[in-house]
């Protein structure tokens, strides 16, 4: 806070205190540049005033870029997805045994290991460098994920660990967990979801074993590098890995949804795979992203001691594998600890055909707000603010006016919001309050000024 700001607000409270972060409410002295009508006019600021966070029972001494907040620390060691009877396990059991009934190893035994404990705070060369992410790259950035400290983050996918579980010598491995970013907020988007990564490698004589004789065929070359395949890479390597990639993830798509399900292969990038597929499915009459995937780049493969081999990966998001199949239309339900939604997945069989039954209809309340942004301005600030001080109560922001001043050349958003509680109904009031909250703690933190 300026001292000129200081002498606007009052601090009246400490209302929560986790992790070493203070959360105060803020009254506002004078209304100078909020609307008369507003009867609380309240702020809620972050501030990391401690040297060290304590996440997972591990110390952290905090820096100039710490950014994670209460909200994102509060859902760490929930372990959805271990928890017996949640939609996230089931589904994860169902994947599981996708794999388990249909790869198995020379002996007999299931080829991939599971891996679903490991921690989701990595260092920045677990989730960037060790997968080539370049230094420039945007999913870098401050705006799009969350960081302990310089060295230290919340995992932003599950590919964080595929080089490590290479180094050890793994040869194919499925990695279940939390991954933590800053994205948009709506019903298929959240803070915190969870990914099942997927990992296999081949030798020559496994990749090309369908011909019975290799002796025919070349495994790499120094070739270079196109749409279809890498420099290393020979054009039947490049395309038999494609097609057992894409095979393995469209009947674990069937085995879920039926034959019937509709899905595309989209062209995608990403800096650890080449050529690289998002593979879309239809949900409520719309396609959804469901996986990325891709051949592994084989520099990663060198590096973790594996160059004799070739592989591909992939990273599924579970939530929304999970909303297509049980009909479950918001991605918030999955942390619900409504009995009224966890008993409807209170099932042994993980096979049991479910649909999800809505349990409580509200109707939202919608406000809208618009205002002047500076130069800086980053939405997924934004975003962290809405969910900070609205929580679970805001369903879905929206972008709906974005403004130039002709002469001044200044730019103003119009955001739409949408607040609807999941378990019982809100009162216009409640949600104008958390969306004055809203405004204030943007005027205050992100320099914003209301229109
Ligand atoms: C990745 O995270 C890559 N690591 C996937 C990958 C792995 C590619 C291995 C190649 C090889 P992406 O950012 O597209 O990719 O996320 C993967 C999936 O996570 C998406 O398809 C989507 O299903 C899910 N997802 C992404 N962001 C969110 C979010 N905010 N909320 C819920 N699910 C999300
Ligand atoms: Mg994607």
């Amino acid at each position: 806070f300026s001292c000129e700001e200081k002498m606007m607000w009052k601090r009246i409270q400490c209302f929560a205190k986790l992790n070493g972060y203070h959360i105060y409410l803020w009254e506002r002295q004078s209304s100078l540049s909020l609307p008369i009508s507003l009867s609380r006019k309240y702020s809620v600021k972050t501030s990391c005033d401690v040297d060290t966070l304590t996440v997972l029972g591990n110390s952290y001494n905090t820096d100039k870029i710490t950014n994670v907040t209460p909200k994102i620390l509060e859902k760490m060691g929930k372990n959805l997805h271990c928890k017996h009877n949640h939609p996230l396990n089931l589904i994860t059991r169902r994947i599981e045994n996708y794999f388990n009934n249909n790869y198995r190893n020379n002996w007999r035994a299931p080829m991939f290991s599971k891996f679903d404990r490991i921690s989701p705070v990595v260092t920045l060369t677990q989730n960037f460098d060790s997968l080539l992410v370049p230094s420039d790259h945007p999913s870098r950035a401050l705006s799009e994920s969350y960081y302990l400290n310089s060295e230290y983050m919340l995992r932003a996918h599950t590919s964080a660990h595929q080089s490590d579980l290479i180094k050890q010598g793994l040869d194919a491995f499925l990695v279940l967990g939390d991954v933590y970013r800053r994205d948009t907020v709506d019903a298929s988007h959240y803070p915190v979801f969870h990914q099942m990564e997927g990992v296999r490698l081949f030798s020559k004589q496994e990749l090309f074993s369908h011909l019975g004789d290799t002796s025919r065929v070349t495994f790499f070359e120094n070739g270079s590098r196109d749409a279809t395949k890498q420099e290393r890479h020979t054009i039947e390597t490049s395309l038999c890995l494609e097609e057992n990639l894409k095979n393995t993830l469209r009947n674990l798509a069937n085995n879920l949804f039926g034959d019937d399900v509709e899905m595309q292969w989209v062209d995608a990038y990403f800096p650890f795979t080449h050529p690289s597929w998002e593979l879309e499915i239809k949900y409520q009459g719309e396609w959804l992203e469901v996986l990325g995937c891709g051949i592994v780049e084989q520099e990663i493969l060198s590096s973790a001691g594996a160059d004799s081999r070739v592989g591909w990966a992939f990273g599924l998001g579970l939530e929304r594998l999970a909303m297509r199949l049980y009909s479950i239309p918001d991605i918030r339900l999955f942390w619900s600890e409504d009995s009224r939604f966890l008993d409807q997945f209170n099932v042994e069989d993980p096979n049991t055909k479910i649909t999800y039954k809505p349990f409580s209809k509200q109707s939202p309340v919608i406000n809208d707000v618009s205002f002047w942004v500076p130069d800086d301005f980053s939405e997924n600030d934004f975003y962290d603010i809405v969910r900070n001080i609205g929580g679970d109560i805001v369903e879905n922001v929206e972008l709906f006016d974005n403004f130039v001043h002709p002469k001044t050349k200044r730019k103003s958003k119009a955001y739409r919001i949408t607040y609807r509680h999941m378990e019982r109904s809100l009162t216009k009031r409640e949600a104008n309050e958390i969306h004055s909250g809203i405004v204030a703690a943007g005027v205050q933190q992100l320099g914003i000024q209301e229109r």
